[in-house]
């Protein structure tokens, strides 16, 4: 793996080179600083004792048992925080807030895809989550079991996130956009035995089936006891007698009433699947104590939320880490108010972010830099239309932000008034681990700037080394964090492998990233330094995509890179090598992108398909995924004196026209 420069650095090397020259600086107003949530002493706290200041951070939950030790990392890299404390997710991100007299505050303002709307107090989640939970375990679901949720973003699909976390089952949310095989290896994997789906979901403007993609799944798990369906799109739908039960008939007639139990703090809350080296999605494990602290925490500081006064809104979907971190358990676990939105930006209308902003006073606004870069090509006078000044803090996360996008954010959606907050982290971090403080840290465009009070990161060269102003190499975080993942779903030694064994020695954890400080030490984030796209923020393997292209009857081989994109961050470019030799394109490349999108899910399509007679290798047989990159980059072949044969490069790109 080459250290992160020039073209190898997932970014594109024009980008990094304007990103280190970036010099202005955004110091928050004396206005905001006066009244923010965080404090220029809170680094320091946290730095005089980092288990004291964590302790502290826990408080801000109900625990029922005290814990007896705050962090054991003497099997690492098994951690275990708060050991021996008790608590029950659910009741910190519902009932207690009742219980404090605050069950009239509206906990979620949904607004449907066709533009029907939902306002859900606590008191009414509480009601719903315990509903929900009584009928979990009339299924006769316990504690430990897992249960897939598959689902659109309607409040039914956090109710289900709750009521798992109340009776403490282990959730494992797949994205609602994801294809019937990926469902059918992540239920496969976790042995889920409940499945919670809809019939069918909203796709711009348009009902779209999707129970049936979980029969499909579901015909070859034989773990899975149930499928319960909540309707949403009165879309047609196969019933299997016994197996299948509407949610309207299992949860509507449950009591309200569910007493929570304390689970301990280490009991598994959640596996999330997310894309690794390898063509099998990992399934990231977290647990409870430790996650929502860091959750709570994070979204106290960063957003710098305050309860019963903002309006909070993260555009994230469920199915992601920021979904469960930042609309499920850090916002609820902190009585925000929050905006929920089922359907995609531009239905009905490309106003529609800016409508909902309007409409509910949105004060907080938290989403991707894809999104920003695709609100930049609508134009500046569609968010102009609109009364955006409730907007008070803007959040980022998911790939790195360019300073043209910062920019374009600070100025046409926070009318230079609001501090922007780059946030840096993973699924497997479970929360924010570097980020500004919005009225504290001076903000550069394009930079996350440093890690949170309480995180340990640096930059460090090739032999660990950690790196000076000005210095770039790879990303590790070298002190454990509550909310670090425990471990792979089922794999502990590609647990060890994929994060532990870069730098075993100095027992840093290696997060991929390939990274630099500036001349002032603050951190830039050059994208991944593995064979990991990122594609409008989603993960996607460059394996994942080759071993579907693959499975395609027609496809002989495959090479798979993340091409530089003005608006996805990244783009999909295949190289495929057809069966028999056959270099004729025809509707060749249409019938692979369906194939990948039936495999994996659309957003996995590849922008292009380059049907080629050839990929260069290295001698060992390696892909050399650099040159391929420069080809569909439109670049200067770089060099080729490591391929097995050198010839290779020219014949690919004599063939090119072909196909794509
Ligand atoms: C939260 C999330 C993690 C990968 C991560 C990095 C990239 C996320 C970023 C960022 C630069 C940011 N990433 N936030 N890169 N600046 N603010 O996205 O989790 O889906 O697991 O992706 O995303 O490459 O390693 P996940």
């Amino acid at each position: 793996m080459a250290p992160p420069s020039g073209n190898d650095a997932g970014q594109s090397g024009n980008a990094l080179d304007n990103l280190l020259t970036e010099s202005r600086t955004f110091p928050p107003s004396a206005e905001f600083a006066e009244q923010a949530n965080a404090t220029s002493d809170l680094a320091e706290r946290a730095s005089a004792d980092r288990e004291a200041f964590w302790a502290e951070q826990a408080g801000r939950l109900s625990w029922t048992s005290d814990w007896d030790q705050v962090l054991d990392w003497s099997a690492a890299p098994f951690a275990k925080w708060f050991v021996g404390g008790k608590l029950n997710v659910a009741y910190n991100c519902v009932d207690r807030h009742v219980d404090s007299g605050h069950g009239d505050q509206v906990a979620i303002h949904w607004e449907g895809e066709p533009g029907d709307s939902r306002a859900i107090t606590y008191a009414d989640l509480k009601d719903e989550v315990g509903k929900a939970a009584n009928a979990l375990a009339s299924l006769g679901l316990t504690a430990g079991d897992r249960v897939a949720i598959y689902m659109p973003m309607i409040p039914e699909a956090i109710y289900s996130m709750l009521a798992c976390a109340r009776l403490g089952l282990t959730h494992s949310v797949v994205f609602a956009g994801f294809s019937a095989e990926a469902l059918r290896s992540r239920i496969e994997d976790a042995e889920a035995k409940l499945v919670i789906t809809t019939d069918g979901q909203f796709r711009r403007g348009k009902p779209a089936p999707l129970k049936t993609a979980v029969d499909e799944a579901v015909a070859q798990t034989p773990t899975i006891q149930n499928v319960l369906v909540v309707k949403r799109t009165d879309t047609d739908v196969e019933w299997t007698e016994g197996r299948d039960l509407w949610w309207h008939d299992v949860v509507d007639g449950q009591s309200t009433e569910h007493t929570p139990e304390s689970f301990d703090s280490e009991h598994p809350l959640f596996i999330l699947y997310t894309s690794g080296t390898t063509g099998k999605p990992k399934g990231i494990l977290h647990t409870s104590g430790g996650y929502l602290t860091q959750a709570a925490y994070t979204h106290h500081y960063v957003f710098d939320h305050k309860a019963g006064e903002d309006v909070y809104w993260c555009t994230a979907d469920i199915g992601w880490v920021t979904g469960h971190s930042y609309i499920v358990y850090g916002p609820l676990a902190n009585r925000a108010t929050q905006v929920v939105y089922e359907g995609t930006p531009n239905t009905p209308h490309e106003g529609r972010h800016w409508e909902i902003v309007q409409k509910y006073k949105v004060s907080i606004y938290y989403t991707a830099p894809t999104l920003i870069r695709t609100f930049m090509k609508w134009g500046a006078d569609i968010p102009a239309k609109y009364d955006l000044s409730s907007l008070r803090v803007l959040g980022s996360v998911g790939e790195p932000i360019n300073p043209e996008a910062w920019m374009w954010y600070r100025e046409h959606v926070g009318g230079n008034r609001c501090p922007i907050v780059d946030t840096w982290w993973q699924t497997e971090t479970g929360a924010i681990m570097i980020a500004p403080l919005p009225g504290v840290t001076a903000c550069k465009p394009g930079s996350a700037m440093g890690p949170l009070p309480g995180i340990g990161a640096k930059v460090v060269d090739e032999s660990g080394v950690a790196v000076g102003k000005g210095g770039g190499g790879y990303l590790v975080l070298d002190q454990p964090w509550p909310s670090m993942l425990r471990g792979i779903w089922g794999d502990e030694e590609r647990f060890r492998d994929t994060y532990w064994s870069r730098f075993a020695e100095q027992g840093f954890y290696f997060a991929g990233d390939g990274a630099k400080y500036d001349s002032d030490g603050a951190v830039w984030l050059l994208g991944r330094v593995d064979d990991v796209m990122n594609v409008s923020g989603h993960r996607i393997s460059t394996t994942e995509v080759e071993s579907a292209l693959v499975s395609h009857a027609k496809v002989a081989e495959a090479a798979v890179v993340g091409a530089s994109d003005p608006t996805t961050g990244q783009g999909i470019v295949a190289f495929v090598i057809l069966r028999g030799g056959a270099t004729e394109g025809g509707d060749i490349a249409k019938e692979l992108r369906d194939h990948v999108a039936k495999e994996i899910g659309p957003i996995a399509k590849p922008r292009q398909i380059m049907v080629v007679p050839e990929l260069p290798k290295t001698r060992s047989g390696k892909i050399m995924r650099r040159l391929l990159r420069d080809v569909a980059e439109n670049r200067q072949v770089g060099d080729v004196t490591t391929l097995a044969d050198s010839t290779v490069m020219d014949l690919i790109s004599s063939g090119l026209n072909r196909g794509s």
